[in-house]
């Protein structure tokens, strides 16, 4: 069956995630009905020669109005945030895009009768939350300015689904691994930079302990499990914006073992600074049970294949033959 067409707005398009999802969703809609939005980073020639670019800075609502009016946008993926350890270095700038931004963009929806992706991520857990599987309802005291604006946009989209029944849906992304678009700031970074410099140096200082186990998913899952969601049947949702979401865990030592078993004179020490204190208060492990119930989630890959795709999709990008 066609799907009916969509004119799709994604914030943060540039982005680690938004540069990876635009182009599956130009796949599926065509790429004039996905327009990239963003600011701060011009587009790549890949983005940019495949639809339209907007400047789009959710903390000014008239801009995000204007491309929702001329283009008669009906879903935005929200993916514009400051992240964990950006945040902390500009708590105020943090609390302005991650919370004015988001009420702008429910708000927009309200009005419009626009569906909204909103992620959220495992910075919404904190010290007194359960580290291990971390169960999908639970303590959520993060103490984290992220993980603060986390948490309130994950009630504010609750809350404008039940009151005002806009269609918002949103997942609890764990750190998420890329090898097109680098990360920005957050504190799971090291799971992508110690790629970038195990091919280049074959050697890597990590910011996190060895031990610091965090959970961790391989970006394809992450397109799947955000475009997956989307398209779940809203009757089968008892959540919307807070699932739980799990693929992989390991710890720097256990990646760095991984990686050595392609790259064997690869050698790793470590540095701890400012984000381990971060990383300390979030879970090791996640239970994922709600997503996989009510949207049927399963990851596809796991440490042994995410690692041996990254080192060949990096190598041919780094080392061109
Ligand atoms: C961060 O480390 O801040 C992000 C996240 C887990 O949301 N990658």
């Amino acid at each position: 069956m066609a799907r009916p067409t969509k004119r799709i707005l994604v914030t943060g398009a540039t982005g680690q995630i938004g540069s990876e999802l635009v182009p599956e969703l130009r796949k599926r809609y065509g790429g004039e009905n996905v327009v990239v939005g963003g600011h701060k980073r011009p587009p790549s020639a890949d983005l940019a020669e495949t639809g339209p670019f907007e400047t789009v800075e959710v903390t000014k609502r008239d801009t995000i109005e204007a491309v929702v009016k001329k283009y008669g946008i009906d879903t935005i993926y929200h993916m514009v945030a400051i992240m964990s350890a950006t945040g902390e270095k500009n708590p105020q700038h943090a609390w302005d895009v991650n919370i004015n931004g988001t009420y702008n963009i429910f708000e927009i929806a309200r009005e419009n009768g626009i569906r909204v992706f909103h992620p959220s991520s495992i910075a919404v857990f904190g010290p007194e939350t359960p580290r291990e599987n971390t169960p999908q309802e639970t303590v959520l005291k993060p103490r984290t300015i992220y993980g603060i604006t986390k948490v309130a946009g994950e009630q504010l989209g609750e809350y404008y689904v039940r009151k005002f029944g806009v269609d918002i849906r949103g997942v609890r992304y764990p750190g998420i691994i890329s090898n097109k678009t680098l990360p920005g700031g957050g504190t799971t970074d090291y799971a992508v930079e110690i790629f970038y410099e195990a091919i280049k140096n074959k050697r890597y200082t990590c910011f996190l302990r060895d031990d610091s186990t965090l959970p961790m998913m391989y970006m394809p899952d992450c397109i799947n499990a955000t475009l997956q969601l989307m398209d779940a049947d809203a009757s089968g949702l008892k959540h919307h914006t807070d699932f739980n979401l799990a693929a992989i865990s390991f710890s720097p030592k256990e990646l760095a073992a991984e990686i050595k078993k392609h790259i064997p004179e690869f050698t790793i020490s470590y540095k701890p600074d400012e984000r381990q204190k971060i990383a300390d208060s979030w879970p090791k492990t996640i239970d994922d049970s709600a997503a996989r119930k009510e949207w049927g989630w399963k990851p596809k890959y796991n440490l042994a294949e995410m690692t041996k795709d990254m080192l060949e999709v990096l190598g041919k990008k780094l080392r061109p033959a």
